[in-house]
């Protein structure tokens, strides 16, 4: 009798564990805000959405891109996946564009000498910028805003820039990995309605300016994080290689980290010297080979000595700053 009561209590515990663990490979969150002691100010759960989509494809379909706010414990709001410039900035010129039916099949079939020139010095160099984002981005020469992507989201596209500057000159760029789920850092993909997606960012310039690991890249916005402990901080990067980037069917409730962009950081004069170097990523990693829109000019990209950067986690790290002094 004793050990047909032990096994219905070992039945009965079998079950309770198999009850608490989906069968979606839950993630469930663990830490709380009052524990944390890094730099980051922490919010949890889903953004109210401000603004429901940036972006309509005319010709094809595309992830809706929203901007979302939501508060910390403090009441400090965030704008998430990040503040930008997407409805005021003049837009780059498309190399290619899926919604807007720009196709070409490679850069010869690119009309360049009509992309408009944005004067940052008068008398100055004129240079020819290629730019491919995953998934948007933010492109200002010595402090000047000179162009942003004309599509936030999806699909993915690729741009060409023209401006007028005298060396040395500073590059700076804001870029987004976007998100569907606002404040969460996911999106419904591979399976999972909260699965990480990641960024990635690659250029070159006619001047032989190219991106590397010689930039700088400082992260503003990790998630999703669904156990705090996993964040850390070392000589200035903001660190996030201990968390999980899987995907769940069940992550309403992730925390996300934030912290504040200077208001002077495009400038030429500001002060990176803090900021981490870039990392480098392999177009395998960020998973360009089914991409047109990089593949078709991949002469411009990789085939230019351009590397992808990004911060140290290109799936958690949704904004990141990237700069770079021209010489
Ligand atoms: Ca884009
Ligand atoms: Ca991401
Ligand atoms: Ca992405």
């Amino acid at each position: 009798m004793i050990i047909t009561n032990n096994r219905v209590l070992a039945l009965s515990s079998i079950a309770v564990l198999l009850a608490g663990c989906s069968p979606s490979s839950d993630l469930t969150v663990s830490g709380s805000v009052s524990d944390y002691k890094g730099s980051a100010s922490i919010t949890q759960g889903l953004a109210k959405t401000v603004e429901e989509n940036l972006f309509e494809c005319a010709n094809g379909r595309s992830r809706v891109a929203g901007i979302g706010e939501i508060a910390d414990a403090s009441g400090k709001v965030w704008t998430v996946p990040a503040q930008n410039h997407f409805t005021t900035a003049p837009k780059a010129v498309d190399l290619y564009e899926e919604c807007a039916n720009i196709t070409p099949e490679s850069i010869a079939d690119v009309d360049e000498d009509s992309v408009p020139v944005t004067i940052v010095d008068a008398n100055g160099e004129e240079i020819t910028g290629y730019i491919f984002a995953d998934n948007y981005f933010e492109l200002y020469i010595n402090g000047q805003l000179v162009a942003v992507d004309t599509v936030p989201f999806t699909p993915f596209n690729s741009s060409i820039v023209k401006f007028k500057v005298n060396k040395p000159y500073t590059i700076a760029v804001k870029v987004i990995d976007w998100e569907e789920n606002l404040g969460l850092g996911t999106e419904d993909n591979r399976g999972k309605a909260f699965h990480p997606g990641d960024g990635g960012f690659i250029a070159s310039f006619s001047d032989g300016t190219v991106t590397s690991s010689d930039w700088q890249a400082q992260t503003f916005y990790t998630a999703p994080v669904y156990d705090l402990s996993c964040l850390s901080e070392v000589d200035g990067k903001r660190l996030s290689e201990n968390c999980t980037t899987k995907g769940t069917d069940n992550g309403a409730n992730a925390y996300a980290a934030h912290w504040e962009t200077p208001s002077n950081w495009m400038a030429k004069d500001f002060d990176a010297v803090s900021w981490p170097q870039a990392t480098e990523y392999s177009e395998d990693e960020i998973g360009v080979n089914n991409k047109k829109s990089y593949m078709n000019f991949i002469e411009k990209f990789s085939g230019a000595g351009a590397s992808f950067i990004w911060s140290t986690n290109v799936v958690l790290d949704n904004e990141v700053l990237l700069r770079y002094e021209v010489k």
